[in-house]
């Protein structure tokens, strides 16, 4: 088991980690699924959580029986359509939407020396974290546009370790969801949750929030 002593950088998601932007998609999501007739649930919406646009869309066609209602093309046209509305409420964001003791975390681990990346799917992250002003923190962002396969895989989290110059071994990857949890794991970095402990067993950590996620706690549960 890795120690505490042995980590050298942090493999960050964005969204529901350093910000809330899951409620903003979400909401987009849902809007579309009404105007789509398909019903929304609170699985779904969890479902989600760090899974690129397109699968997204195809998990909620999936859900209404209509994944075969629609050609690619029209596809492309919702899922922009989602995307409009979506961009629409990020540019309303300000450093105020970091989540809480986020930003803390942020300049102790700078402070320390440790090297960030971010592992986010969303192809608006970079937009995100400059409007939260947080960008000069990230200056190494995986391309979701570059990869293969979207989380539960663990390509993103295998490449923001390779951004740093650093074994996965010597990473901390930092989740909201079940997905990226597992995409964390199969990457072979020390995975940490935030969020509810049974939805993110699989992690070697889990806290409940964003503000209890400090270096002293944990080192404190890596030992
Ligand atoms: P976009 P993360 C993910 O971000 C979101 O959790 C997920 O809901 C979203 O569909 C995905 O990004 C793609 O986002 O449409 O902006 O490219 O959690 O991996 O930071
Ligand atoms: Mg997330």
């Amino acid at each position: 088991m890795t120690k505490f002593a042995d980590i050298k950088g942090f493999v960050f998601d964005l969204d529901g980690v350093i910000t809330d932007t899951s409620v903003l998609h979400g909401n987009a999501w849902h809007q579309l699924a009404d105007s789509l007739g398909v019903s929304w649930s609170d699985d779904l919406a969890n479902g989600l959580k760090g899974i690129s646009r397109m699968d997204s869309l195809e998990m909620i066609l999936k859900a209404g029986h209509k994944e075969n209602d629609y050609s690619q093309d029209q596809k492309v046209a919702l899922a922009t359509q989602k995307n409009d509305n979506y961009v629409a409420e990020v540019n309303k964001m300000t450093p105020a939407n970091i989540l809480p003791g986020m930003k803390a975390f942020l300049d102790d681990l700078r402070d320390k020396g440790y090297q960030l990346s971010l592992a986010s799917a969303s192809k608006n992250a970079p937009r995100v974290l400059d409007k939260l002003q947080l960008a000069d923190y990230f200056p190494q962002v995986v391309d979701p546009a570059s990869l293969t396969h979207g989380k539960p895989d663990p390509e993103i989290y295998t490449k923001g370790a390779q951004l740093l110059s650093l074994d996965p071994a010597q990473c901390i990857g930092i989740e909201d969801a079940a997905a990226g949890v597992q995409a964390i794991n199969a990457a072979g970095e020390v995975s940490l949750g935030i969020g509810d402990a049974h939805e993110l067993a699989a992690a070697d950590m889990v806290f409940a929030d964003t503000a209890s996620v400090t270096l002293e706690n944990i080192a404190k549960r890596l030992g």
